[in-house]
């Protein structure tokens, strides 16, 4: 089966809000109500108030720098200044080998599946991948890692049940390095930001990762639904804080999420987008392309 396109997949996100900024931004004229307006559609869209403000403030300065009369004069700018903050495309750098990719998030939101569908990115580039099951809560998380393993061909290394996920970690990169794998995807268990204990189990893993691998884990990647809104953002500030963030993978793309969490999250933390998540299938799935995921955000 095929992969939806970026549009394709991003098309309820984008009959969200911003299809109705770009219809609101229609045949016009500009008024000074339509700088307010459009600062609200963008809070309500996930930008987040700094954000949605510093934006519009930049809006407004241009067109009257440039004497805007028509609101499509200022949907084009819209449009450009959305794209420069989005900024480059930041592809993985994967010449490590082993190179170790640590997932990481809240419960839910989407790290196991993401786990699998990175698994068959990387197979597609011809990398040879393993999975390590990190998350030793719940038996049925291991059993959901072995499945997506069987299913791609990929080992997956795995401990006892409630085996220490740091022991399963330094098992999985011993094996990654005697097994000669490029690439090894470290599942582990959802977290809330807010439980202590939790947060330091995982700074634990990120440290025996560490101390088996000089260098690793070169990638530690936050696994964020799209749909959470502005709580992502402290979340999202919890989890660099613990584990040194170096990218985020957004998820549920395809749902009611809004969008904007793109652009607040890159804002907010400085961390670039690497790979967004289109739907529940292992194809739906995309490395981060700005021009791409932009213009299946906004109408035409
Ligand atoms: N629509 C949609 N569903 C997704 C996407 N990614 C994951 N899901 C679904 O979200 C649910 C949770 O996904 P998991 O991968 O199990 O999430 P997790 O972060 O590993 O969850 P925990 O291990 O419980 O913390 C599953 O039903 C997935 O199919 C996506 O991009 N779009
Ligand atoms: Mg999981």
């Amino acid at each position: 089966m095929f992969a939806k396109s970026i549009r394709e997949g991003l098309e309820r996100t984008r009959n969200q809000v911003f299809g109705q900024i770009m219809t609101f931004l229609g045949q016009n004229d500009l008024t000074e109500a339509s700088f307010d307006d459009l600062e609200a559609m963008l809070i309500q869209a996930d930008l987040g108030a700094a954000l949605a403000d510093d934006l519009t403030a930049t809006l407004e300065r241009k067109a009257e720098a440039e004497g805007f009369v028509r609101a499509l004069e200022l949907r084009k700018a819209l449009k450009q200044e959305l794209r420069r903050r989005l900024g480059e495309a930041h592809p993985l750098d994967l010449r490590a080998r082993p190179t170790v990719i640590l997932l990481v998030g809240v419960n839910g939101s989407g790290k196991t599946t993401t786990a699998a569908k990175l698994a068959r990115h990387l197979l597609d580039q011809r990398l040879s991948v393993m999975l390590a099951a990190g998350d030793t809560f719940r038996a049925a998380a291991v059993e959901q890692l072995q499945i997506w393993g069987e299913r791609l061909q990929v080992p997956v290394i795995a401990g006892q049940p409630n085996a220490d996920p740091g022991a399963v970690a330094h098992d999985a990169v011993t094996a990654a390095r005697t097994r000669d794998s490029q690439v090894l995807i470290v599942d582990t268990a959802g977290r809330l930001q807010t439980k202590f204990n939790l947060m330091e189990e995982l700074k634990k893993v990120r440290a025996v990762i560490a101390k088996a691998e000089p260098g690793a884990p070169h990638e530690t990647l936050l696994v964020l639904d799209a749909t959470t809104g502005q709580n992502a953002l402290s979340q999202a500030q919890a989890f660099k804080d613990a584990v040194t963030l170096t990218g985020v993978v957004l998820t549920k793309l395809d749902g009611s999420s809004k969008g904007g969490m793109a652009f607040a999250i890159q804002q907010a933390l400085g961390v670039p987008l690497r790979y967004i998540g289109t739907g529940e299938r292992v194809q739906d799935f995309a490395a981060f392309d700005p021009d791409r995921f932009l213009d299946g955000l906004l109408d035409d």
